[in-house]
């Protein structure tokens, strides 16, 4: 069914319960007002042609507004599609052209932007505006509709959302992500993580990813259970909240920033009843001292844009650090070796996962979709992993090229091909270097022809136009030439072994 059913049951439940408050608005919204607001933004969508299954690209700031669109597009029957709003033009222009919105949703200083991709992608679609203070046309517009919708129909196999991951080619793929997918996956964590009727989550991730909108929004609306809900990582704000907050849900970094205050205490958190961390490896050392600091034991889960989340330590058990725990209900996961077989507890090799939560496949891609499932329909992660003897999962390495900054994934090959087009580089190879605040950042290497133009100023303001924000190479190593095997393959390992600390 529709997922928006699934939360439209807790809302009746819980009509004039906070769902949001928003403590930099001083403003809070019920459930039913977010259900009346999704209303009218359906309504309103609908008037604008959207038919079910047509995508909304969506590329705003976070805002309540912003969730009542994504509820909207849900009820519509569209097909949600977030966009990163750091993502610059060519990135942009690459999904639009790609997905094909009929609508586009995006701040007013991003309309240009936009109006010369229909342009140049020759793709059809409205626009429709959305400021980070609830403001723009998308609400103005919404206002006159009515306060009522009827979702319309969707079966769990149906498309709820296109969420784009890059890949090792550098082109971007767009996830196919189902009703289905998120509402079991949403339930199955709201049992395991023993989601209580009074539980405040303090929302400070961004919600246009999985982990932000997927995991904390869908477990909170499913649940029919408040959300403190702050525009982004804000650690002043998230000290003045956390003594009213039961939950956290937030990348390693939020949990190294925290630490690093020393208002950070167990007093602060008397409250607070479960700390999850994911998208990247936790380090065990952030583990223990948060333990030592505040008595609380993290709680280290893994999922994936295209299968949601796949495995989660326990709320009761014993939690493993350096492991992300056993496998989710009804998900299986298996470690095979090269030849596909299945390996014994310890031994390490491809991790793959089968289930209701892995995605349809990827938007107008049936080749890479067909070549990253095994012949009996698992999904092959990319992740190297182990399962030790009493279960717990254990990601020990990446068979991808993939660089996780902050929480955010970057495959090196799509720096590496804005790089390799600059005048005066001849070749270049993008890395991870260790880094306390974001785990992981981007180094590059880069062989040069010796023009003196090509400096490390120039490169790192050539890609500020065209990558991401957080993509942008932060360190620079000039070589006369690159490391490379006897079958001529660039080795990574030693660029991350000599420049990568
Ligand atoms: C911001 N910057 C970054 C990052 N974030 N650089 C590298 N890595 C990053 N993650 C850069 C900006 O470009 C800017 O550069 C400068 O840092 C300050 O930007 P600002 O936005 O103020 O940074 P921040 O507020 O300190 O943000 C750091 C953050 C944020 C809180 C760690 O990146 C964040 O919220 N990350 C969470 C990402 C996430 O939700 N991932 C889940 C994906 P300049 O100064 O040069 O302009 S879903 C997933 O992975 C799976 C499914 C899963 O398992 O969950
Ligand atoms: P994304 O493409 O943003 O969905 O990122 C998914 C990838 O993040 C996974 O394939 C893993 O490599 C990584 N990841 C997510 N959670 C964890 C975790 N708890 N520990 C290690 N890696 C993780």
């Amino acid at each position: 069914m529709n997922l928006y059913n699934s939360f439209a049951k807790a809302f009746a439940e819980n009509h004039d319960k906070t769902a949001l408050r928003v403590p930099e608005r001083e403003l809070t919204l019920t459930f039913s007002e977010l259900e009346r607001l999704s209303a009218q933004m359906a309504n309103l969508l609908l008037e604008q042609g959207l038919n079910a299954g047509d995508r909304v690209a969506v590329q705003v700031e976070k805002s309540p507004e912003a969730l009542a669109l994504y509820l909207a597009v849900l009820r519509a029957g569209g097909v949600y599609l977030p966009l990163n709003t750091a993502y610059m033009p060519d990135e942009l222009a690459y999904f639009v052209g790609n997905a094909e919105p009929g609508i586009v949703v995006a701040t007013q200083r991003q309309m240009p932007v936009f109006q010369q991709i229909r342009h140049d992608t020759g793709c059809v679609f409205q626009m429709l505006t959305l400021e980070a203070d609830g403001g723009g046309s998308l609400t103005t517009a919404a206002q006159v509709h009515a306060e009522t919708f009827a979702s319309v129909e969707r079966d769990d196999s149906d498309i709820a959302a296109i969420l784009y991951t890059s890949g090792t080619t550098g082109r971007p793929k767009g996830a196919m992500i189902s009703h289905g997918n998120l509402s079991s996956n949403a339930r199955v964590l709201g049992e395991y993580w023993g989601w209580q009727k009074d539980d405040v989550l303090l929302h400070a991730l961004p919600i246009f990813h999985v982990h932000g909108l997927f995991v904390a929004c869908n477990i909170s609306l499913s649940q029919g259970t408040e959300m403190i809900y702050l525009s982004r990582l804000d650690i002043d704000e998230m000290i003045r909240q956390l003594p009213a907050s039961t939950v956290l849900m937030g990348v390693p970094t939020f949990y190294t920033r925290l630490l690093a205050d020393p208002r950070f205490d167990s007093e602060l958190v008397k409250n607070m009843r479960l700390f999850v961390s994911g998208s990247a490896p936790l380090l065990e050392e952030t583990f223990a001292e948060f333990e030592a600091r505040t008595g609380h034991q993290i709680l280290e889960r893994y999922g994936m844009t295209e299968t949601g989340m796949n495995t989660s330590n326990p709320l009761n058990g014993e939690r493993l650090p350096g492991t992300v725990g056993f496998p989710l209900p009804g998900t299986s996961v298996r470690i095979v070796d090269a030849d596909g077989k299945v390996l014994a507890a310890n031994e390490v090799g491809s991790l793959q996962v089968k289930g209701p939560n892995v995605f349809a496949g990827y938007w107008r891609m049936p080749e890479k979709t067909a070549s990253e499932f095994s012949s009996d329909g698992y999904f092959i992660t990319g992740d190297l992993g182990k399962i030790d003897d009493q279960g717990y999962v254990s990601i020990v390495g990446r068979e991808k090229d993939l660089i996780i900054s902050g929480g955010y994934n970057i495959y090196p090959k799509e720096v590496e091909m804005v790089l390799n087009e600059i005048d005066g580089v001849l070749e270049s190879a993008v890395f991870a270097f260790k880094d306390k605040d974001f785990g992981e950042g981007v180094a590059a290497a880069i062989v040069t022809d010796g023009s003196a133009s090509v400096t490390d100023t120039a490169i790192k303001g050539i890609c500020k136009g065209r990558l991401a924000g957080y993509k942008l190479p932060r360190k620079i190593v000039m070589l006369e030439e690159l490391p490379r095997n006897t079958m001529g393959k660039v080795q990574k390992n030693i660029l991350r072994e000599k420049y990568g600390s």
